[in-house]
């Protein structure tokens, strides 16, 4: 089984807000139909979710936000994963819509649900999930990033290989240089402000990977914009960076 996750830099366009990158989502839809095994996918929120969360001040940790900010985020993110389904779809991949709450309560998996997202493509279909605003509880919502849904499947299902499609090569040993850290085991990559988003960027990513990693699958960063690369890495090549 294969888990990737789909960087909202991939596919929308950071710099403008709420622009889908429909080439780059066909083309990763493409790749991964080769696939020869299950693939679960989750993607992130770039300038849809992302885009709101800022405006309304919205992060990781549960609040009471603004209820017009929870809602307007969450409509962002079902417009974006709609596209993310009708391009798999498109080209052939028969995805099936899990929204985070199908395996989430409050802040806590739930892993029957996750078990459940395993089946379902172990059944042919793509389990399909993205980052969200969700339901604390007490009057508190938070910002569930698609880095951190990653660990909560992974834990249960324990995939082959978890994929993490970036618009970058990889982690870079410094931001200056961009030397491409091949292999990162216990490294401490420096990682720069630039990178930060509502839910913490490059630096969450490493932090998920690492965890992961840690629980016995391989973790690898690739460039999402060049779907080759995806390809190679579920076939055993990897170019990027690889957590193991
Ligand atoms: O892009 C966060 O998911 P991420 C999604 O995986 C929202 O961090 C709603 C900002």
């Amino acid at each position: 089984m294969i888990l990737i996750k789909l960087g909202g830099s991939v596919i929308t366009d950071k710099a403008r807000p709420l622009t889908p990158r429909k080439k780059a989502m066909d083309a990763v839809a493409r790749v991964l139909r080769k696939a020869d095994e299950p693939v679960i996918i989750v993607h992130g929120g770039g300038s849809f979710g992302h885009y709101w969360s800022v405006k309304y001040d919205m992060h990781t940790e549960p609040k009471k936000y603004n209820p017009r900010g929870v809602a307007t985020v969450k409509n962002s993110m079902i417009k974006l994963d709609n596209m993310v389904l009708e391009s798999l779809f498109k080209n052939g991949h028969s995805p099936y819509c899990l929204c985070p709450s199908a395996f989430m309560s409050g802040n806590r998996a739930s892993p029957k649900g996750i078990r459940e997202a395993g089946e379902i493509a172990k059944s042919g279909m793509t389990p399909v999930t993205y980052g969200d605003a969700l339901w604390h509880g007490q009057k508190k919502t938070y910002i569930l990033s698609g880095d951190r849904i990653m660990t909560h499947i992974a834990k249960v299902l324990r995939p082959r290989l978890c994929i993490f499609a970036l618009g970058e090569d990889g982690l870079y040993s410094d931001m200056k240089s961009r030397k491409l850290v091949r292999e990162a085991g216990s490294m401490r990559a420096s990682i720069s402000a630039t990178d930060m988003d509502v839910t913490g960027g490059m630096a969450r990513k490493v932090r998920e990977a690492t965890a992961i990693s840690r629980g016995g699958t391989r973790v690898f960063f690739v460039n999402g914009n060049k779907p080759r690369r995806i390809a190679d890495a579920i076939g055993g090549k990897f170019e990027g960076t690889l957590f193991r």
